[in-house]
C-alpha cells in the first residue's frame, strides 16, 4: 500500500530561448514526485509551477493506503482533492486549458510514478506494463531554438547561420537524425530562410518548423507552399481547429500539433474536421503513459501520425518518454526533447544518455532509474532561492523590452 507521498520542486539554470511568447527565464521548474511503498519508491517528474505544485501537493496527501496496481482509483482520488478546477499555464504554448485538463496535468506524475512502482515491484521495465517493446531503441530530434547569448556553451542563434551552427553542436554531442526548429520568434520568411539553411546543411534529415500558432490562416497556407518537400511537418501554423483545417485543405505536408489537440474533447472536432496529420502527445498533460497510450491508439484508428510534445524537463521525464516511445507502434516520427538544454544537469543518479539521437529503453524494473539525492536537495535549494514561481516567458521578455507583445503574421 502507499505509505507516502513527497513532493519536491527543484530549479535548473536555463538558456535564454526565444518563443512565441518571450523568453525563457534564467531558471526552469520541475516537480519531482517520490510515492513510496513497502521499500520501493516510484518516480514521477512534472511542472514545477505555483499552482500547479499546490494541486499536486493536495492531490499527493490524499494516496496513503492505495494500491499501486489500483490506477483507476488514483484517478478518483487525484479528481476528488482538486475538484473542478482549471489552472492554466502562463506560457500558453500547449494550448486551451480546462478543469479536465488540469486534472490529467495533476494526475500524470502520480501514473507514472505508480507504473514505476508497478514495475518494480513485478521486476519488470515500465515499457512491458505498456504492451511490450516495439523497439530498443527511441529516436528523438535536434530541438533547435532562437536564442540570445548566455551561460550555456550554445551561443547566439538568431540568423539561419546561427541555427545552422546550433544545429552542428547538437547533432555532433548527441548524432540527433532529425531536426525541429521552434519558430514564432521572426517574420515566417525568416524562418523559411532558416529552414532553407538547413536544408542544404543536412540534404537528408527531416526537418520540422513550429511557429506556436503565431501565423494567421492566410500566412499559413502560403508558407505551407512555400516549404513544400522541405518540411516532413509543420506544427502548430496557426491557432484553433478550425484554422488548422483551413490551412491544412492545402498543405502539401501533415500538419502536426501540441495546442490544438490538447484535452479529449478536441479529438473528435479535429480529427472529423481533417485539422491536423500528426498529434505530438505529452504524457505531461494527457494524464499519463497509458492514456498517452490510448491517445496513440485512437490516433491509428484515424489514420493519424503520433509525435512527441516536450517542454523543459529532467531526467525522470525522459526515462518515462523513453518507455512510452519503446511501446507505441504508432510512434513513427522522433519525438521532441529539451535534454541537451538542460546542459548536463539532472536529479538522476545515470541519466539516460543520448546516442546516435536515440535513447535506450532502460531494461531495469520500473522506469529503470533512480535519483541522486544530493543533487536533488542541491536543486531544490535552487529552486528555494532562484526567486522564481511560475514560467513566465512573456513577462521576463517584457523586463528587456517593456512592450514586447506576442507576435502575430
Ligand atoms: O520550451 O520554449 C519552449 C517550447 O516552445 C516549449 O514550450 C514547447 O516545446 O510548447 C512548445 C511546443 O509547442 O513545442
Ligand atoms: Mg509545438
Amino acid at each position: 500500500m502507499i505509505a507516502k507521498v513527497v513532493i519536491t520542486p527543484v530549479a535548473f539554470a536555463d538558456a535564454p530561448l526565444l518563443n512565441a511568447s518571450g523568453v525563457h527565464q534564467p531558471w526552469a521548474l520541475r516537480s519531482i514526485v517520490e510515492v513510496h511503498c513497502d521499500e520501493f519508491v516510484g518516480l514521477g517528474e512534472t511542472y514545477g509551477d505555483a499552482q500547479h505544485l499546490d494541486l499536486l501537493r493536495k492531490a499527493g496527501a490524499t494516496l496513503a493506503g492505495l494500491d499501486p496496481f489500483d490506477l483507476n482509483g488514483l484517478a478518483r482520488r487525484v479528481s476528488a482533492a482538486i475538484g473542478d478546477v482549471d489552472a492554466p499555464d502562463k506560457h500558453g504554448l500547449t494550448g486551451p486549458s480546462t478543469a479536465e485538463k488540469t486534472t490529467l496535468r495533476v494526475l500524470s506524475p502520480f501514473e507514472v510514478a505508480f507504473l514505476d512502482l508497478q514495475g518494480q515491484m513485478t521486476g519488470r521495465p515500465l515499457v512491458d506494463l505498456l504492451g511490450g517493446k516495439v523497439r530498443d531503441r527511441v529516436p528523438f530530434s535536434a530541438y533547435l531554438f532562437y536564442k540570445w547569448e548566455g551561460d550555456d556553451p550554445y551561443g547566439e542563434a538568431v540568423s539561419p547561420e546561427g541555427i545552422v551552427a546550433q544545429a552542428g553542436q547538437l547533432i555532433e554531442r548527441y548524432g540527433f537524425t532529425s531536426i525541429k526548429l521552434k519558430g514564432g520568434v521572426f517574420s515566417p520568411d525568416e524562418e523559411v530562410e532558416a529552414i532553407r539553411a538547413l536544408r542544404e546543411a543536412y540534404p537528408l534529415m527531416p526537418l520540422r518548423l513550429d511557429p506556436n500558432a503565431v501565423w494567421t490562416v492566410p500566412t499559413a497556407v502560403r508558407i505551407a507552399k512555400e516549404t513544400e518537400g522541405l518540411l516532413e511537418y509543420l506544427e502548430d501554423p496557426t491557432r484553433g481547429i478550425a484554422g488548422m483545417a483551413e490551412v491544412a485543405r492545402t498543405a502539401p505536408m501533415p500538419l502536426a500539433t501540441n495546442m490544438c489537440v490538447v484535452k479529449p474533447d478536441d479529438i473528435e472536432p479535429a480529427f472529423t474536421q481533417k485539422a491536423v496529420g500528426v498529434v505530438l502527445s505529452d504524457h505531461h498533460y494527457w494524464g499519463g503513459l497509458r492514456r498517452s497510450a490510448e491517445l496513440a491508439a485512437i490516433c491509428r484508428t484515424w489514420g493519424i501520425g503520433v509525435s512527441m510534445h516536450s517542454n523543459s524537463h529532467l531526467g525522470i521525464s525522459l526515462a518515462a518518454m523513453t518507455h512510452l516511445g519503446g511501446a507505441l507502434p504508432e510512434l513513427t516520427y522522433a519525438a521532441d526533447t529539451h535534454t541537451p538544454w538542460q546542459l548536463g544537469v539532472d536529479v538522476l543518479a545515470s541519466p539516460l544518455p543520448i546516442v546516435d539521437g536515440a535513447v535506450t529503453v532502460p531494461s531495469g524494473p520500473g522506469l529503470g532509474v533512480s535519483l541522486d539525492r544530493d543533487v536533488l536537495a542541491r536543486m531544490h535549494e535552487d529552486y528555494l532561492s532562484c526567486g522564481i514561481r511560475e514560467r513566465d516567458d512573456t513577462g521576463y521578455m517584457r523586463t528587456f523590452q517593456p512592450d514586447w507583445q506576442r507576435p502575430t503574421w
